[in-house]
């Protein structure tokens, strides 16, 4: 077991991509933050922190679950109850999740936003991208490139459900 962040590491990446968001769209006007379920959420709310912090600014931040749009699972489930939490018409939003992988999870997540309102533009930041894409789509903000194996995992503990702050590879 490989460990690729510790709690300080995981606050200085965090702190890093709120800075680039801040950047790439030239400050926070029409700013919107969405985490996907679980641990998106968690990081989407320490984004926040920072920008309440760095830029004091409170900037919206919205939920996700993208179970109901993805394609390889639950192909029959109504795409119902969809409750985003914030408004995105018209808005920047930038899509949090902990680890990207296939692409899947976020193609899924621009389906289910766009069946709540018309983005003015739509960004991703995660903490890992672990490769392995099967789709061309790819993140805006990354804290770390994580190359693995497929019998790998990276497994990304947040404070908030998890007791400690760390991402670690773990060989199956
Ligand atoms: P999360 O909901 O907090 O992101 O998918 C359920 C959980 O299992 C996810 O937590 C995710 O981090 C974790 N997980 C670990 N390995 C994998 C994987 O290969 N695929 C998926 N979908 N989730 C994984
Ligand atoms: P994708 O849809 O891009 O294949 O996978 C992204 C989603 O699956 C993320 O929400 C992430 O939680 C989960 N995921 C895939 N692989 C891993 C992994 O190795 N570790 C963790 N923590 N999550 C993963
Ligand atoms: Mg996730």
């Amino acid at each position: 077991m490989k460990e690729f962040y510790d709690a300080m590491a995981m606050k200085r990446a965090l702190t890093r991509i709120t800075y680039e968001i801040v950047e790439s769209n030239k400050g926070t006007q029409d700013l919107v933050l969405i985490g996907i379920k679980t641990r998106g959420v968690y990081l989407a709310r320490r984004i926040a922190d920072q920008l309440q912090k760095l830029e004091n600014v409170a900037v919206p931040v919205g939920e996700l679950d993208v179970t109901n749009y993805r394609d390889d699972r639950r192909p029959d489930a109504a795409k119902e109850n969809l409750r985003l939490g914030v408004d995105i018409n018209d808005k920047r939003v930038v899509l949090v999740d902990d680890v990207f992988f296939t692409g899947r999870t976020i193609r899924a997540a621009m389906d289910a936003i766009m069946d709540q309102g018309r983005p003015k533009r739509v960004q991703v930041a995660v903490l890992v991208d672990r490769g392995h894409r099967e789709l061309p789509i790819r993140p805006d903000f990354v804290g770390k490139n994580i190359p693995t194996s497929m019998q790998e995992r990276v497994k990304v503990n947040v404070s908030e459900t998890d007791g400690q702050d760390s991402v670690v590879l773990i060989k199956q």
